[in-house]
């Protein structure tokens, strides 16, 4: 008897730990879970409200948005909902164009879908001959699965339904990742596994991570891949390449997503046979054309190249006297018939230069403005030096009215705490898109130059460095997930805000229950400060390890480039500290217009988040806290650390109302970040204090261990490089 009351007992804990939200769960699925909406109330509403679905047309795009539809609401709603071609039900779900569905044609939507353009779409709540039904409607197929994935967006975080009227449309045009892939699998800068291109096994198998890929992408609305690092390599141009890469532009098709490739400059040398690469000579330009013709035998709808040259040692147009504007009209002539582009990053600076790094792209770039192709659009960094956890807007953003300028962001952490770091960056994002350029007077904003409104472009673009690798859940990281959506999120609309796409993605990817949400956003809003403090606080910039960028490293200097070092970007000495970029230094200050040029130049302007990215500064000076500037520091660095603690208060209240597996994922690597963040802080704070010859205060917590150690960490196989 007592044996069979503990069986009992057993199977009970069993069961009560297997129920929904304790499921073991390794965050494959993304924010595309659809599980059963928790709140039984929503719950009745949304199956009253569905009972029938209609997908007319049977185009690739339509057939997955119906699957997409199906799939997702037998998980939401718990039960299947029946699919028809025709109405027999009374509360019926409608998905369709007026070209592929004579109910959405006759529901009288005409007028509002001319609004939406190629890829929006409206979601309509209406009724006719007293059926009552739920629209997803757009002029194209894709724009149904972008409103497919929008309406279960509804559901999943369990909006009310019952009276739609939505219509959305993108901001930017081309709304690309970025995936700094290598032939060999290896990631660029990744630390999430290795390269989900299978090269190997393509063009023969077709993994169902590229379908998942394609879906979660569509799902926020990116619609392109540069599937190849940056720092290129021209095999992928050759025939056995191209039929891997047709593949895979076969199996995103569906989705929406344009497969895009990086060009390396010298492949007409490389792979081609020629002797040169120049963009003048005729037979260079001829080897391009007849490349980008084979390119669209295998992908009819290629996108284009994208393109690093004379940068960081990749080869370019320089190398034979010409500029970036020869270089990338001669790609943009090669594609531009078959409606392909080019995008030309920005991210040049020399190792021959002594003129401040921050400054050299403005300084390559600016006097091109004008000179581009019309499928050319030049891709520009957030910020003028390198992806770094705070940067000011780059002062190219405003700067070539005549050139559409697309954004390039990082999702991937290089250098913000890697694989490790939980770390939320649509407010690092929110940051550079809102700032104001004073190009054409006040509310000349990044987001208005990069979405075309500011100079009346059409052709618009932004990129996202992807974090995406082949470990189970994708990023490494389980909240790295949320940087690949915001990305898309924000692609789509630049103007929502942090918190909506934060509590989204929460609700979908983990629950609705608010003791839940609310926290968690809370911890997400303020993960990117706390990194800044305890790394780079009030403006400080590259000062981490060498090469691999990964941990402290202020300490670097006299390397073969002096931009390569820390000491470059810190200019710490006796006197004080910070990268003097006024008048009386670099004067990088002035490539801003004159209303940012003077805030940023004045030290008691400048807003405190960029002091030292401006300004050497002296010790003693007072901050608006009214410490002095070395107090100031020793706060922020310990202050980032304490926020990390909080982090991980936060998260460990959490516990049972997730599942176990990606409860303990998150719990563990928070406190891995402690650990990196007093590192930061007790390396950095120790070596600065060699120049401030100032004490930490008091009150704060007191190194762990000597400057020497910290300076003897030599971290071996940092994933990424
Ligand atoms: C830097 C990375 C380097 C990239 C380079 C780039 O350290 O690996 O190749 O940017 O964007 O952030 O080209």
């Amino acid at each position: 008897m007592q044996r069979k009351l503990f069986c009992l007992l057993l199977l009970l804990v069993c069961l009560a730990y297997h129920s929904e939200g304790t499921k073991a769960d390794d965050g494959y699925k993304l924010w595309q879970r659809y599980e059963q909406v928790q709140d039984q109330a929503k719950l009745q509403v949304y199956r009253q409200a569905i009972n029938e679905l209609i997908v007319q047309g049977n185009s690739p795009t339509l057939t997955v948005a119906h699957q997409e539809l199906q799939t997702a609401l037998s998980g939401l709603l718990g039960q299947t909902v029946p699919s028809s071609q025709q109405v027999t039900k009374q509360n019926v779900l409608v998905a369709g164009t007026p070209a592929s569905s004579a109910l959405v044609k006759n529901l009288g939507l005409t007028d509002r879908l001319k609004a939406v353009g190629n890829e929006g779409y409206l979601l309509q709540t209406s009724t006719k001959n007293g059926k009552n039904y739920t629209v997803i409607a757009a002029n194209t197929d894709i724009g149904v699965l972008y409103g497919s994935y929008h309406f279960l967006r509804l559901l999943q975080t369990q909006q009310d339904i019952s009276n739609l009227s939505i219509a959305s449309a993108p901001k930017i045009k081309h709304r690309v990742l970025n995936h700094w892939d290598n032939l060999d699998r290896t990631v660029e800068r990744g630390y999430s596994g290795f390269s989900l291109w299978d090269w190997h096994r393509l063009p023969g198998y077709i993994d169902q991570r590229y379908i998942d890929y394609a879906r979660a992408n569509a799902s926020v609305g990116i619609n392109g891949t540069v599937l190849t690092n940056v720092n290129a390599n021209a095999l992928v141009l050759t025939e056995d390449y191209l039929k891997k890469v047709a593949a895979l532009a076969d199996a995103f098709r569906p989705y929406g997503i344009k497969v895009y490739l990086t060009a390396r400059f010298s492949a007409p040398i490389e792979i081609g046979g020629l002797k040169t690469a120049d963009p003048l000579d005729p037979q260079v330009q001829a080897w391009w054309k007849k490349k980008s013709d084979e390119i669209y035998s295998f992908v009819p709808d290629f996108g284009g190249f994208l393109v690093k040259a004379n940068s960081e040692g990749q080869p370019g147009p320089q190398n034979y006297g010409r500029n970036h504007a020869d270089g990338a009209n001669m790609l943009a002539d090669a594609v531009a018939d078959k409606g392909g582009i080019v995008m030309w990053r920005a991210f040049v600076y020399s190792e021959d230069e002594p003129d401040d790094r921050a400054k050299q792209a403005y300084n390559e770039f600016k006097p091109l403005d004008g000179t581009f192709r019309d499928n050319v659009l030049v891709q520009v960094k957030n910020g003028a030096i390198d992806f770094q956890p705070r940067e000011p807007f780059h002062p190219l953003f405003g700067a070539m009215p005549k050139t559409p300028l697309m954004m390039e962001f990082q999702l991937t952490q290089e250098y913000l705490g890697q694989g490790t770091t939980l770390a939320y960056l649509s407010p690092m994002y929110k940051e550079t898109l809102e700032a104001d350029t004073y190009a054409k007077g006040k509310g000349s904003t990044v987001a208005k130059v990069v979405d075309g409104s500011l100079d009346n472009h059409k052709l618009t673009g932004i990129a996202g460095v992807a974090n995406i690798g082949n470990d189970r859940n994708w990023t490494g990281h389980q909240f790295a997930q949320s940087n690949w959506y915001t990305f898309g999120r924000l692609a789509w609309d630049h103007a929502l805000s942090s918190e909506q796409v934060a509590d989204e993605w929460i609700k979908m990817t983990f629950t609705n229950d608010n003791k839940f949400v609310a926290p968690v956003k809370d911890m997400m809003m303020n993960s990117h400060e706390a990194i800044v403090n305890y790394m780079t606080p009030l403006g400080l910039h590259h000062i981490m390890g060498w090469s691999h960028h990964y941990g402290p490293g202020p300490w670097i200097k006299d390397k073969h480039r002096a931009d390569w070092t820390s000491v470059y970007y810190h200019k710490a000495d006796e006197k004080g500290i910070g990268f003097d970029r006024t008048k009386s230094g670099s004067n990088a200050v002035a490539q801003y217009f004159p209303p940012v040029a003077k805030q940023f130049g004045n030290v008691k302007k400048v807003p405190e988040k960029y002091l030292l990215w401006f300004h050497h500064v002296p010790w003693d000076h007072k901050v608006n806290s009214g410490r002095t500037l070395w107090n100031e520091l020793a706060y922020r660095y310990s202050g980032g650390v304490d926020d990390v603690r909080q982090m991980q208060k936060t998260w460990d209240n959490q516990e049972g109302m997730i599942d176990q597996e990606r409860f303990q994922h998150v719990k563990q690597l928070l406190t891995v970040q402690e650990q990196e963040a007093k590192w930061w802080r007790d390396a950095c704070l120790l070596y600065f204090q060699t120049f401030s010859k100032r004490p930490i205060p008091q009150d704060l917590e007191k190194p762990a261990h000597t400057l020497e150690y910290y300076m003897s960490l030599d971290p071996k196989f940092v994933p990424g490089i």
